[in-house]
């Protein structure tokens, strides 16, 4: 482990001392980066020829916050707390210089300096949030103190992070010194600070903005409610405007031992486990064990899309969004013309937020050419198919592609459910073969599953997934098997679902556990979203299925008023008696007499089931890392970032309970479901977690 000298110094440039940080990647406050701040600040505290002081971090940023990697261990000496001491108390004013990010106990030892000047590139924030957590190096009790309630209210519980001329605005900082000029500037600003004599400010001494809103309850009953679906099912948001009520009525050192409570609280809890497990899935499911960070990619400067329906022009619209052009192919004039207009009809909406000017929505739809020649798209880096799911089209188009575009480029297929090997058996270069699998609607789902077939090469694989971050999706890497990684475990879930329908469960009654357990909606209300008829057709339909004989009733879903539900010209959802009566027919006919199935039945079956598929899943070899399932699952299907996805939900229930339950479900669950993973039987007798789990 680095000494404090190593990541700490201190220099002396006439009457100012410069404290630097050097800790890569991101001056994480880790122990000797805390020690060195200390031992620093002291030093130059007590050098007579030091007159103020500046603190600044080397590398590509200001202190991004505290060492997340050392949450959950024990604490190691000195604490925050007392370097931030050391700089409050300090009688020489210190001034932060602030590039890059300064974010949570970053932005909280910026806040305990006297003043802070900051490059305008940077930004600062406390998102502390986003890891299940609170500020809890006085954040929430500092901030409100400059900003205000409401503002704090609102930049606590989003984590958002705030440019530098914001925080100008919002007195966070103290003054913009020019890019690049960051060590000069702060030490002049500390030059101007000795010659005016300005005081040594301390923000805990500030009260104003609390006397103004003290005997104001409404202030935070209001945000509550503003923002009750957005926090829905999470306690970190809470818990941060807990922290400043205790602001606006208590003394700051009360005030700061509330925020503490309330901390620790979070820090123990699974929630903030779970959101700084994600952190680093996040991070992780970029490096893929055998394709380097080095793997030569294709530059892809131009993208052709086959198919101008919704899919391929959300698909479209991501690659404009970055300024990319894109050519979309389609067979009949109509198709194009009405695929181009819906873009156009999401762009001129977002325009209408007030999210992009007019000029943007002309931009964007400017890179975008309509073409009915596959020809057109010779020239392409990038080509991505979105067609009808079927497979002699698709082979019939690679085919065609890979006489017509350009030798190495990708040619990449958007199928949910077709075998890409198949697709790869139609053109003679398979190494060029990968599927791209966006998440419906393309232009706003962040989730993009990367699809390895046998022959993709290296290169493909790394072009898709750097083509993904550079739109702005997060990518992970699948092996090919029917539906990949999010939409098979998916099936699984279908599968208990549609039983429990079978068994006396009504659809409300399923779908409401899901929500509650945190999803954004249950399997039959995303079926009525979607249209019953996907898949459906009048001609083949036998009434073998509820949702045949739903389809035969015209209950289509949402878009008919009526499928699962009946619905209201709000399109609000009620149970339906005609549901439930077609359910009993059905159940009548398979000879099953309706039982009561608990709550806790249907959230373990459902889970429980989709837990041992993913396990299957990692046993194939089909997903790299348990963390990669769970981001298919957050990003691309909504599973709440607090219960850290369905494998870590695994591992937190706990494996030996996962199988035992299995066990006891047994017939219940139908061959496919009951039929246990032998890798998630293996770590429950072991006693391991599927989370420590990696294929490669
Ligand atoms: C906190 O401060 C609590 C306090 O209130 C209470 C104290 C008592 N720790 O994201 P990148 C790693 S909570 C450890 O790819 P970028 C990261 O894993 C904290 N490691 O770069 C990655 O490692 P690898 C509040 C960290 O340029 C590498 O650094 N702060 C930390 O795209 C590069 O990261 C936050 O929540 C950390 N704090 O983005 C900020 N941060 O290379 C969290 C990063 O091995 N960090 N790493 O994969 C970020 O948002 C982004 O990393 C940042 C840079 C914007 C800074």
């Amino acid at each position: 482990m680095s000494s404090s000298s190593s990541v700490a110094s201190l220099s002396v440039e006439g009457d100012i001392g410069v404290v630097t940080l050097n800790s890569p990647p991101v001056n994480a406050l880790s122990q000797a980066v805390r020690a060195g701040i200390l031992e620093n600040v002291n030093k130059a505290v007590a050098d007579p020829a030091v007159k103020a002081i500046v603190l600044i971090c080397e590398g590509r940023t200001f202190i991004a916050g505290a060492d997340i990697t050392e949450f959950g261990k024990p604490r190691k000496d000195p604490p925050l707390s007392e370097a931030q001491d050391a700089i409050e108390n300090s009688p020489k004013p210190v001034v932060a210089a602030i590039h890059g990010t300064a974010l949570g106990g970053g932005f909280e030892v910026a806040l305990c300096c006297h003043y802070r000047v900051a490059v305008p590139s940077a930004k600062c924030g406390l998102p502390e949030v986003k890891l299940g957590l609170l500020p809890g190096a006085g954040g929430t009790q500092r901030l409100p103190r400059i900003v205000g309630v409401e503002r704090a209210l609102d930049l606590l519980t989003s984590g958002q992070h705030v440019p530098a001329p914001k925080c100008l605005e919002m007195g966070l900082v103290d003054e913009i010194v020019p890019e690049g000029e960051l060590r000069a500037g702060a030490i002049a600003f500390a030059r101007r600070v000795l010659a005016e004599k300005r005081p040594l400010r301390k923000v805990r001494d500030t009260d104003e903005k609390m006397v103004a809103a003290r005997g104001k309850p409404e202030i935070f009953a209001d945000f509550r409610k503003a923002n009750a679906r957005k926090f829905r099912g999470f306690q970190a948001p809470e818990n941060n405007i807990r922290c400043v009520e205790a602001a606006v009525n208590l003394p700051f050192d009360e005030g700061m031992k509330a925020e503490r409570k309330l901390f620790e609280e979070l820090m123990s809890g699974t929630q903030s486990a779970a959101q700084r497990y994600v952190f680093f899935a996040e991070r992780e499911v970029w490096k893929i064990p055998d394709v380097p960070a080095d793997t030569p990619v294709v530059a892809v400067k131009k993208v052709g899309m086959v198919g101008a329906g919704t899919m391929g022009g959300g698909i479209a619209m991501n690659f404009a969004n970055v300024g990319i052009p894109v050519t979309l192919v389609e067979t009949r004039p109509e198709a194009l013309e009405r695929g181009l207009k819906v873009v156009r009809r999401n762009y001129e909406n977002t325009a209408k937020r007030g999210r992009l000017t007019n000029e943007q929505v002309e931009q964007r739809m400017g890179l975008l050419t309509g073409s009915l020649e596959l020809e057109s798209l010779a020239d392409c880096d990038l080509v991505i198919e979105a067609v009808f799911e079927n497979m002699e089209i698709k082979q019939d188009i690679f085919a065609k592609l890979d006489r017509i575009v350009k030798p190495g480029a990708i040619l990449a297929t958007n199928t949910s459910a077709l075998n890409i090997n198949e697709i790869g058996r139609a053109v003679k270069r398979p190494e060029g073969i990968v599927g791209m699998h966006f998440f419906s609607p393309a232009n706003v789902m962040r989730l993009l599953e990367v699809v390895r077939g046998d022959t993709t090469s290296k290169t493909a694989i790394a072009t898709a997934m750097q083509v993904g971050k550079k739109v702005g999706k997060i990518a992970a890497l699948s092996g090919v098997c029917p539906g990949f990684i999010g939409n098979r475990i998916l099936a699984a879930r279908t599968r208990q679902a549609q039983a429990m329908l079978l068994e006396g469960a009504m659809p409300w009654d399923i779908d409401k556990v899901l929500y509650e357990f945190g999803l954004p909606m249950g399997p039959f209300a995303m079926s009525d979203l979607a249209g019953l008829d996907i898949g459906w057709s009048k001609e083949t339909s036998k009434r073998a299925t509820v949702r045949e004989a739903l389809c035969e009733m015209d209950r289509r879903g949402q878009k008919t008023g009526a499928g699962y539900y009946d619905y209201d010209e709000s399109r609000k959802a009620s149970p339906s008696p005609v549901t439930e009566k077609l359910v009993h027919e059905f159940m009548a006919a398979a000879g099953n007499k309706p039982r009561e199935i608990t709550e806790q039945e249907i959230l373990e079956r459902c889970v429980y089931a989709m837990i041992n598929e993913g396990a299957k899943i990692l046993d194939e070899g089909i997903a790299i890392r348990a963390s990669d399932i769970d981001i298919v699952w957050i990003n691309g299907y909504g599973w709440p970032v607090y219960r850290g996805g369905p494998m870590f939900y695994a591992d937190t229930v706990g494996l030996q309970t996962v199988v035992s339950k299995l066990e006891e479900y047994g017939e219940r669950m139908g061959a496919a479901d009951s039929a246990i993973s032998p890798l998630l039987a293996r770590l429950a007798k072991d006693g391991k977690r599927l989370q420590d789990v990696k294929n490669g």
